[in-house]
């Protein structure tokens, strides 16, 4: 008998609706998280997928989150919208400001979306190739818990702090990259908690400062960054471009926050639009064909573009669903029985 449970992309997103507004989040959460944790399965990002709705559902049940939360926006400038998620999930924000981020945009060339005083769980590809789509290149950061230790060092301090970034390409799927400044993010080590199975090598330190690979030992000791001092002094941006900076939680401040909850983290988000048009001085198309030059001269050498993977999942996933591990699937419907 197969271990895995498949689902339409409609099954998912309507068995993930259903998970969340049983669960007391309005419609406009649980349609904003729905469609990004399907989108996330779809794309075959498993750590961001329908396994995020037993985070989801935990953070709030834990009194955490406010599942109707409604975010208001603030105009603060001509480059920065703000809106302020007032302790719900960081998506229906982003929607909610994604047309003034796009209008500032186009009027000044580069504009900023400040989100604050939100949880955050999810993965930030969603949100640049909504920027993306509207031919905008974009960049996004966020901190989460401190979990990760700077390469040196052994104590938690950054968060796994994602950092994402979209091209647009007209006519073809954009140039996108989305990753953890972690080694591997904490969604991963849960996933192979749950699967029993060992984490790659240099990923975690226990709580002796040892190298592990033992999913429960990297939990409870240090993660660590990508690529030693670098992936470190990224993580360090990170924590100063999108907390300190926009005068929101870092990632120790958030971990001290849920006081051993466990819950989702809480904090901001810093989303930066860039517009070709104005920025090439009304010739985008020439610089369109500089930026193919370069992803070609990536390709014809047999290497792929970041993103290739899930796009090639999504086109997969369109016709045959999604796969869930069926343990998984179980602990999703539990969440049905209130
Ligand atoms: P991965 O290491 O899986 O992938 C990182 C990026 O590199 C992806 O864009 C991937 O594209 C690309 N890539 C992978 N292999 C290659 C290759 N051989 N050649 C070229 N490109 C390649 O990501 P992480 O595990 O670090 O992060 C997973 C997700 O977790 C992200 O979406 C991130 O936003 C999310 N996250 C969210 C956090 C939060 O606080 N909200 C915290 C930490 C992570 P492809 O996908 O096509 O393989
Ligand atoms: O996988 O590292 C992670 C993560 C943290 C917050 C959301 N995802």
């Amino acid at each position: 008998m197969s271990d895995l449970i498949n689902l339409s992309l409609d099954q998912a997103y309507r068995l993930s609706s259903d998970v969340l507004t049983s669960n007391g989040f309005s419609e406009a959460h649980a349609q904003a998280i729905a469609r990004t944790v399907t989108s996330g399965q779809a794309d075959e990002c498993h750590s961001h997928g329908l396994y995020r709705l037993l985070v989801c559902v935990k953070s709030m049940r834990e009194g955490q989150v406010d599942p109707q939360a409604l975010p208001t926006l603030s105009d603060r400038c001509a480059g920065i919208v703000a809106v302020d998620a007032h302790r719900g999930y960081s998506l229906l924000s982003f929607e909610t400001a994604l047309p003034v981020l796009v209008r500032k945009t186009r009027q000044i060339g580069v504009a900023a979306m400040v989100i604050n005083n939100c949880y955050h769980f999810s993965a930030l590809w969603p949100e640049i190739e909504a920027l993306t789509a509207q031919g905008l290149a974009a960049l996004a950061l966020t901190p989460s818990h401190s979990w990760v230790a700077p390469a040196g060092g052994s104590k938690p301090v950054f968060g796994t702090n994602p950092i994402a970034f979209g091209w647009p390409r007209p006519g073809r799927d954009p140039f996108v990259f989305d990753f953890a400044t972690s080694a591997i993010a904490r969604g991963d080590i849960e996933l192979h908690r749950r699967a029993n199975s060992p984490l790659p090598e240099g990923c975690a330190i226990d709580s002796d400062g040892q190298p592990t690979t033992d999913a429960l030992a990297a939990l409870s000791g240090a993660m660590l960054t990508f690529g030693g001092h670098k992936g470190s002094a990224l993580a360090a941006m990170v924590e100063l471009l999108a907390g300190a900076l926009i005068n929101d939680m870092t990632s120790m401040e958030s971990m001290a926050f849920d006081a051993g909850v466990g819950a989702t983290p809480l904090h901001g988000e810093l989303i930066l639009a860039f517009d070709p048009q104005l920025f090439s001085n009304g010739k985008p198309e020439e610089g369109a064909q500089r930026a193919q030059a370069l992803f070609d001269g990536i390709v014809q050498q047999g290497a792929r573009l970041p993103s290739q993977r899930r796009y090639e999942a999504r086109k997969r996933s369109k016709d045959a669903g999604i796969f869930l591990p069926k343990a998984l699937y179980e602990d999703i419907l539990k969440l049905l029985d209130r």
